[in-house]
């Protein structure tokens, strides 16, 4: 009895969180690198149409686990949700309005040339962040939660 709850247990385990095809899960949530290149704006639109939204980066982990997507499909710089378009020099995830607990700006950057105001993951800056011209076209990373498959539990 304790071996079959034991086996429950891990199927549900293995099946409770999942992503939907072409989208890669770390941690609770679900990421999918856009190989088509967008302005920031488009980015966020697309992904919001996917029920997420421009990736929001809190941890060096979640940060490395991005850079290994861009490396494996051969990405040069993606999109991030960040912006400081509200007010200059402050630094939100977008469309939350969150501030950045955690970020990894490349040596000298963000340096706002020309008015930048999104944020920008790039390979130039040994995959750093540097903020981008919002209408520059380029990948970008989509986020969102890993749900639940109820359909994979039950049947
Ligand atoms: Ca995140
Ligand atoms: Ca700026
Ligand atoms: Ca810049």
């Amino acid at each position: 009895m304790t071996r079959v709850i034991g086996y429950i247990v891990l199927f549900l385990l293995h099946t409770a969180f999942s992503c939907s095809p072409g989208w890669t899960q770390f941690g609770n949530s679900c990421y999918h690198v856009s190989t088509e290149h967008e302005s920031w704006m488009d980015g966020m639109r697309m992904c919001q149409m996917h029920g997420g939204y421009l990736a929001h980066v809190e941890s060096q982990s979640e940060d490395d686990f991005l850079k290994q997507l861009m490396k494996q499909n051969g990405i040069d710089e993606a999109w991030l949700g960040g912006s400081d378009w509200t007010m200059e020099g402050t630094w939100v995830w977008e469309p939350d309005g969150h501030m950045f607990l955690y970020s990894n700006f490349a040596q000298g950057r963000p340096n706002n040339y020309q008015g930048e105001n999104c944020l920008s993951k790039e390979h130039g800056h040994s995959y750093k962040w540097d903020d981008d011209d919002c209408d520059s076209h380029r990948s970008y990373f989509c986020e969102k939660p890993a749900v639940g498959n109820v359909n994979g539990i039950i049947g």
